[in-house]
C-alpha cells in the first residue's frame, strides 16, 4: 500500500523523504556575466527565495536544500580582513539557524557544474578546487581558498578560523593547516565538478598583500587554540533582511 509507504518515510510534518543522490542535477552550467543583469531580474528569477535569502524546496527537486545566504561587509576603510568576517558571518548565522552545514563562499566565485553539492562531508570540504583563472586545476595540493563547506563541529573543533590576517594571502592556508591540526582532513569533489568561475576584478584597495603573512604561517600551530571563535570580537553595524540575502554590516575593529 503506497500511501502506507509514504507516511513510513515521512518527517514527522507529513513531507516525504527526498532519495538520497537528486536524479534532478543536470552536471555543467554555462555561466556568463551579462552585463546589463540587475538585482530586480535576478530577484524575478528567483520568486521562491524569501525575505533575507531564505530557501525550502517544495519538493525534491536539484540539489534539495533548504538555505540562507548571508553576506557579511567590513565598516569603514581599513585593511580587509576575509577570515574575521567569515567567523562573524559563522556566529551570526549559527544564531538565527541551527544550521547543519556552512559555506564560507568568496562573492567572486561562481560554481559551473550542479552536482558540486552544497553540502557538508565527515571532514571539512574544499570545494572551489577547479577555478577558471588556474586552468580548471588546483594552484597547489594544500590550498583551501574559495569556496570551503564545514559543518558547526568542524568550526568549532577547529576554533574558526583566525583574525589577525589583515590584507591579502596566507589565511586560507592558515585555515588549511588548522583542519589538520585539529585532527581532520579535507575533503574535495573531483576536478570535474568542482569547477567555478571568478567575477574578474582588480586587486580591492584596502586589500593589500599582508607581508606577515609567511611569519604568521609558521606559527599557527603555537596560535591556533588562541585566536579564532573563542576569541572574534566585533560590532554590528546594519542587519537588513533583503529579498535575495541577510546583508550585514559589521566592525571588526583594526590590527592592534
Ligand atoms: C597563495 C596564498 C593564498 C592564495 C593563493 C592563490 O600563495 O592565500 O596563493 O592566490 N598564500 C600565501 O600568500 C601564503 S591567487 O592566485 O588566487 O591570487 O589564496
Amino acid at each position: 500500500n503506497l500511501s502506507h509507504l509514504s507516511k513510513a518515510l515521512s518527517h514527522g510534518d507529513g513531507m516525504p523523504y527526498c532519495p538520497k543522490t537528486s536524479p534532478l542535477t543536470g552536471g555543467p552550467i554555462h555561466i556568463s556575466f551579462p552585463s546589463g543583469l540587475t538585482i530586480s531580474e535576478v530577484q524575478r528569477k528567483n520568486p521562491l527565495v524569501v525575505r533575507g535569502g531564505r530557501y525550502r524546496p517544495p519538493g525534491c527537486e536539484r540539489q534539495q536544500l533548504s538555505y540562507g545566504i548571508y553576506v557579511i561587509h567590513q565598516a569603514g576603510n581599513y585593511t580587509f580582513n576575509r577570515a574575521k568576517l567569515m567567523n562573524v558571518g559563522f556566529r551570526e548565522a549559527m544564531r538565527e539557524e541551527d544550521w547543519d552545514c556552512l559555506f564560507f563562499h568568496d562573492v567572486d566565485l561562481i560554481p559551473e557544474d550542479d552536482r558540486n553539492l552544497y553540502t557538508c562531508d565527515t571532514n571539512p570540504k574544499h570545494a572551489a578546487i577547479a577555478m577558471d583563472k588556474f586552468g580548471y586545476k588546483l594552484p597547489y595540493k594544500m590550498y583551501f581558498g574559495g569556496v570551503s563547506a564545514l559543518t558547526p563541529l568542524h568550526y568549532l573543533k577547529m576554533n574558526g578560523f583566525p583574525n589577525n590576517y589583515w590584507g591579502w594571502g596566507g589565511e586560507d592556508d592558515d585555515i588549511g593547516v588548522r583542519v589538520s591540526l585539529a585532527g581532520m582532513y579535507i575533503t574535495r569533489p573531483s576536478l570535474k565538478v568542482g569547477r567555478y568561475k571568478m567575477i574578474k576584478h582588480k586587486l580591492d584597495k584596502g586589500n593589500d598583500v599582508n607581508p606577515k603573512r609567511f611569519s604568521m604561517l609558521a606559527k599557527t600551530r603555537q596560535t591556533w587554540k588562541m585566536d579564532g571563535m573563542n576569541t572574534v570580537e566585533y560590532e554590528i553595524i546594519s542587519r537588513q533582511y533583503l529579498p535575495l540575502y541577510t546583508n550585514i554590516t559589521v566592525n571588526i575593529g583594526t590590527e592592534h
